[in-house]
Parts: C-alpha cells; sequence; structure tokens
C-alpha cells in the first residue's frame, strides 16, 4: 500500500490535498472536498482511493442480478427537455403497455430473472387504478420476481391519483406488489436546471420529502444524478450532499447510480456532448467517497457503455446492473450498448476487470458467488 504521506504529496499538487488522509481514517468530505475532487485532473487519484474503499467493503466481490426492464408507458406531460423517451399519445411510437401486456412481458422474460425495473412516464389519464393493476400483473406473469417500480415522480402522480395520505398509498402499493424502488427521477437537485430544462416536474424538496416518507414505510430504495447537461460543479456536489444527508436519516437508500446525460433525440438539449470516459469514471469514483453512508455504487452499463463499466469496478464500483433486456430510456437516447447481457457475458466481464461475480438479489442478498465456479 502507497503510504499516506506519498499521497499527500500527489495530492497537493493536485488540489487534492487532505483528501487521502480523510479517505484512509473514514473522516467525512466536505462539500469542499466534493468540489476539489470535481475540479481536479488527477482522476487517477481518486481512482485509487476509490478502489481502496471498495475493496475495504467488499474486496474483489462484484454484484450482479439477473433483471429485466419494463417502461410500461412512454406517454409522458412532463416535457423534460433532456428526455428522448417521452412521447403523447398520438405521437407515432407511443405505447402503453395493459396490464395484460406486463403480465405476458413477464411470464415471456428469462425464467432465471429475479428483478423486475418498471418505470414510464406520467400521464394524468391512466387511473390510480392502473397503477396497483400493472402491479399485481406483474407477480403473475412471475409470482416469485422482485417488483422494483416507480421513481418519486410516478409515486407522487400516483398520490396525486389516489387522493389518499401517502402512508396508506404505500400500503396499497405493497399489497399489489411492490418490493422496492428505483432511484431515477431525481435528476439534479438545482432548482436553476428545474427552471430552465424540467419546469413541470417536482422539485427537490419533494423528492427528498416523498423518498424520506418512503423509507420511513420499510422500502428501500436507490437514488440518481443525472449529470452532463448544464449544471455547474457546485450543484452536482450540492445534489450529493442533500442525497447523503437524507442517508443520514433514513439509511433506506441501497444503491447510488451516477447518470451520465445522452444527448441523442432530446428535445432540449441535443448539441451537447456526451460526458468523456474520465468523467464518467471521475463521478463512480467521486461518489464512491463523498457518499461514505451509501452502501453500493452502481455501474450502470446501458449508460457507462461496457469498456468504461468494466473500469469502473476498479474506480469504486462494486455493482454491475444487470442482464437488463428491454430498456427504453436510454436507448432512445442513443446509447449504443446492446440490448441485453447473459449472465456469462455479465461473468467475462468481470472476471476480466480481475474481480469476482457474484448474483445478488434486489436487497443485496447473495444468491450465489461464482469465485470458485468457473461459469
Ligand atoms: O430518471 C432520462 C435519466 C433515469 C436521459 O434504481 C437520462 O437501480 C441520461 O433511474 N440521458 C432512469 N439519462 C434510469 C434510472 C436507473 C437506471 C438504472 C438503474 C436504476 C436503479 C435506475 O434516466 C431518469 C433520468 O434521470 N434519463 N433521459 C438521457 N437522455
Amino acid at each position: 500500500m502507497i503510504s499516506t504521506s506519498i499521497l499527500e504529496t500527489r495530492a497537493a499538487r493536485s488540489g487534492l490535498a487532505g483528501i487521502p488522509t480523510k479517505v484512509r481514517d473514514g473522516e467525512r468530505l466536505t462539500q469542499a472536498d466534493g468540489l476539489a475532487m470535481y475540479q481536479t485532473d488527477d482522476i487517477a487519484l481518486l481512482g485509487l482511493l476509490a478502489n481502496e474503499v471498495r475493496e475495504k467493503l467488499y474486496g474483489d466481490t462484484t454484484f450482479y442480478n439477473v433483471n429485466i426492464h419494463v417502461n410500461y408507458t412512454n406517454w409522458c406531460n412532463q416535457f423534460c427537455d433532456f428526455c428522448a423517451f417521452q412521447k403523447r399519445p398520438d405521437d407515432e411510437g407511443a405505447y402503453c403497455m395493459s396490464p395484460d401486456d406486463v403480465e405476458k412481458a413477464l411470464a415471456q422474460a428469462n425464467p432465471e430473472a429475479t428483478e423486475v425495473h418498471m418505470v414510464a412516464g406520467v400521464w394524468p389519464a391512466l387511473g390510480y387504478d392502473y397503477f396497483l393493476d400493472i402491479l399485481r400483473a406483474a407477480k403473475r406473469g412471475k409470482p416469485d420476481i422482485h417488483v422494483k417500480a416507480y421513481t418519486m415522480v410516478e409515486i407522487n402522480q400516483i398520490i396525486k391519483l389516489a387522493g389518499k395520505p401517502v402512508g396508506e398509498v404505500l400500503d396499497d402499493l405493497r399489497e399489489a406488489g411492490l418490493d422496492s424502488l428505483p432511484g431515477g427521477g431525481a435528476e439534479i437537485f438545482s432548482e436553476r436546471v428545474r427552471q430552465e430544462l424540467y419546469p413541470k416536474k417536482m422539485g427537490a424538496e419533494r423528492w427528498i420529502e416523498l423518498a424520506g416518507q418512503i423509507h420511513a414505510h420499510g422500502f428501500k430504495t436507490n437514488c440518481t444524478m443525472l449529470y452532463g447537461m448544464i449544471e455547474t460543479l457546485e450543484e452536482r456536489v450540492d445534489h450529493l450532499a442533500r442525497l447523503r444527508a437524507l442517508q443520514d436519516e433514513t439509511g433506506g437508500f441501497q444503491t447510488f447510480i451516477p447518470l451520465a446525460f445522452h444527448p441523442d433525440n432530446t428535445p432540449g438539449l441535443s448539441h451537447l456532448p456526451l460526458p468523456s470516459p474520465q468523467e464518467r469514471l471521475r463521478s463512480i469514483a467521486l461518489s464512491r467517497l463523498f457518499l461514505d453512508n451509501i452502501p453500493h455504487i452502481k455501474a450502470y452499463w446501458v449508460m457507462l457503455g461496457l469498456p468504461v463499466a468494466q473500469l469502473a469496478l476498479g474506480y469504486g464500483a462494486d455493482d454491475l446492473d444487470g442482464t437488463v433486456s428491454q430498456e427504453k430510456v436510454y436507448h432512445d437516447a442513443g446509447a449504443a450498448t446492446p440490448e441485453k447481457l447473459t449472465r456469462d457475458r455479465i461473468h467475462q466481464l468481470i472476471r476480466e476487470a480481475g474481480r469476482v461475480p457474484v448474483e445478488r438479489d434486489t436487497l443485496y442478498q447473495v444468491i450465489r458467488s461464482y469465485d470458485t465456479i468457473q461459469v
């Protein structure tokens, strides 16, 4: 192990003075540290530190799960400038799955899948019962599946439709089959960015309030940050700090997923570049170091691309999501990644990165470790 004093000498040259010592002592990083980590050119040093933290927690273990995505409708009235997935019902390519469609999709899914990730647009004409019915339909199609569904944005809409207190809505959703919630819809918490790019979408305070209520109700969720649009580095750090503060209160986040903005086919931002591989690795490493209370950092290969996702496993990420299949939000925005991966291909990617594949369920219970099994 390189001595802390050698690392501090290097850190002093790259604007990261004090950070190696804090990380090794387990001391919380400040927002100023967060900003310094966004400003430094020394991404390799961030990676080295983040990898140390990751190895301390999990060694070489790299989690993955066998999952499918069901984007049940692309109808959406939020009209976010960054989104290539949204349609009005009359638009070409618009669709909305019925409960029967959802049931069929699950019945025909990979029999080994343990999780369905079910998210979509927001369209008020879909009534409260629809959201309960598609959960029940998913369980009818595959009774043993874990249903991870509905971002805070969808939950906000479902609560409006229900006209009932949050707690009662969450009870109904749980009874209909909801097991946990994904991390989408947070975008960037900055009110400035929201006003400019997604003014119809609920603001950060409501996202955080709902996530807190959902955690208090006993559900685990994930969390995300969409970066690479028009946000400042300070706004990114503020976003991460708000997630960390909520996690201190509730402990309900399992995983953080930094989401790199994909510009293709987006209504307002198609002129922007895709964040570079360096920036994608920085986001992984920085989130591992800054979000000291969120257990898992996910390399979402659909958005990172396979080579960067593999590298991310040495920059702090401990989770490679997943076999996926049928994902539409990123693929509509120009993601050039495959539509799905087989289990064997995931094992190969993890092994090539020098790590050990461990299949997990949604709640990070180990299903099978492949440390001695060569599959
Ligand atoms: O909420 C939309 C983002 C999210 C674009 O919880 C875009 O396990 C980049 O949240 N470019 C959906 N990003 C994806 C998501 C997710 C993915 C994987 C795992 C989990 C999990 C959650 O994608 C949206 C939005 O923030 N998004 N459009 C785009 N053009």
